[in-house]
């Protein structure tokens, strides 16, 4: 299990463009942001263009994931420069959860979420 806890700040004037978080080339989380970002988070002027307003987002998104490496990619859909639209990322946090002992691959990291156990089974 991995879990994923990050701020996302959202800087001026978006025009309903998508910010994501990729895990692995698949998105864990995503929103389209508007100019006077109305749809919750923290909103007022942080940075940037003092007459566009900015928002920060808390992300909190845990997935399953058994590979040996991760890769991350934040993404936007933004076509302007950064001095009329841009992003940035705070408190970024990746936890790894590891299977229960016994178990090779699970849901999460109690022993009820372990679906293939690494149980030894011996021939004669
Ligand atoms: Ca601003
Ligand atoms: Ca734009």
């Amino acid at each position: 299990m991995i879990r994923i806890q990050a701020q996302f700040y959202k800087i001026d004037s978006w025009d309903d463009e998508r910010a994501a978080l990729f895990a692995d080339f698949r998105e864990v989380w995503g929103r389209n942001y508007v100019v006077i970002g109305s749809e919750g988070g923290y909103v007022r002027n942080l940075c940037g263009q003092p007459y566009w307003r900015d928002e920060i987002t808390d992300i909190d998104v845990s997935f399953v994931h058994s590979a040996s490496t991760l890769n991350l990619q934040f993404r936007t859909t933004l076509d302007q420069g950064a001095s009329d639209e841009s992003w940035g990322v705070r408190r970024l946090y990746i936890f790894v959860g590891n299977c229960a002992n016994g178990c090779a691959v699970c849901t999460g990291i109690l022993p009820s979420d372990c679906t293939v156990t690494t149980d030894v089974v011996l021939f004669n």
